[in-house]
């Protein structure tokens, strides 16, 4: 059995709010039949506030009368309950249930404030087929994630490396990360559609496979995609001839597929020192004229004018330096732009306007 698995729709009630994430809901159970699968779960978070939104996702459900749709809570929607929603095919769990699907073991595990998951996992211990069973939940995994919740700090409904090691769990799938997170085994399955300019990326819902207990990811064709672009500019005869060439190369580098191209919505930000901002603009609008801008305009509050020849030719030697260093660091360690940024910064004494 094949098994569809989304997070962390954040559905906002009423018109205006934020079409765009019930309909990557819905092309998720529009793709379903396609792929022979009638089952979607929704580790958490579905709503984005507690107990309202209902009448929407509803009428989304109605639609598609073969497909179960099973649902936990999460931290934004923390008092879901069975009898909040009327549609026949939908299952809400409140409390912690083990249930079975194909001969292999899924733990709901709902979202529970000042809960800790290995407690609950616990409850069930005696009934857990060890290397066999998954968990589906909504919180933070502790195993060294380097992507903190930008709109939720602090830790929610933690699971623990040391949890996965004593319970051992074939698999883990979560809400409550928002990108994409895949450590093996915990699965975030992310939003289906990036809440704001800060989720950017395409977006993909997971397929369990219970027969081999394993995951694959299926794209999202959602309405929007967010993306964000950074260009550090140097003063130098050549900036725009630079920048034209470096849009070129990041556009190139998008990992959306060609029909998600016309949903982009891109920031655009330009920093640091320029001969000329208004050129420097029109070439940003040129490069990305293709793409819907997500401010109406390139953002150039941090681009100033620099026309001090020496600064100018020391600005382009640290740029050749900098270039000349090896970047291939790990994740946490400052980005060549970063560096650039701060050496200009001290160049012209200014904050660095990262
Ligand atoms: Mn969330």
């Amino acid at each position: 059995m094949r098994i569809a698995v989304t997070a962390d729709v954040h559905l906002v009630a009423g018109d205006d709010g934020h079409p765009e994430r019930l309909a990557a809901l819905r092309n998720i159970l529009e793709q379903l039949p396609t792929l022979e699968i009638d089952r979607l779960i929704i580790a958490g978070d579905l709503f984005d506030r507690d107990l309202q939104g209902y009448g929407e996702f509803e009428t989304l459900c109605n639609a598609f009368p073969d497909i179960s749709i099973e649902i936990i809570p999460g931290n934004h929607d923390p008092s879901l309950a069975p009898d909040h929603l009327l549609t026949a095919n939908i299952t809400v769990y409140s409390e912690p249930q083990l249930v079975d699907r194909d001969g292999r073991q899924l733990l709901f595990v709902p979202y529970a404030g000042g809960t800790k998951m290995g407690e609950v996992i616990d409850r069930f211990r005696g009934e857990l087929s060890a290397g066999r069973w998954i968990l589906v939940g909504h919180g933070n995994y502790g195993g060294g994630l380097s992507t903190p919740h930008p709109h939720e700090p602090g830790v929610y409904m933690p699971l623990s490396r040391r949890d996965i090691d004593h319970f051992e769990p074939a698999l883990v799938l979560l809400g409550h990360i928002h990108v994409p997170t895949t450590q093996p085994p915990v699965h975030y399955p992310g939003s289906p559609c990036g809440l704001d300019i800060s989720e950017t990326g395409p977006r993909r819902f997971l397929i369990l496979d219970t027969d081999s207990g394993s995951v694959t990811s299926q794209p999202i064709q959602s309405e929007v995609v967010f993306l964000a672009e950074r260009f550090v500019i140097l003063p130098a005869e050549d900036e725009a001839e630079r920048l034209r060439t470096e849009i070129a190369r990041r556009i190139a580098t998008w990992p959306i597929a060609p029909e998600m191209r016309d949903r982009v919505r891109v920031r655009i930000d330009a920093v640091g020192y320029c001969e000329n901002r208004e050129k420097i603009r029109d070439v940003l609008q040129q490069g990305f004229a293709e793409f819907q801008c997500h401010d109406g305009a390139p953002r150039l509050n941090h681009l100033q004018v620099d026309q001090n020849p020496q600064l100018i030719a020391l600005a382009g030697r640290v740029r050749d330096e900098i270039d000349r260093v090896d970047w291939n660091w790990s994740d946490d360690e400052p980005e060549r732009e970063d560096a650039l940024l701060a050496a200009l910064a001290i160049l012209y004494r200014t904050e660095s306007a990262s």
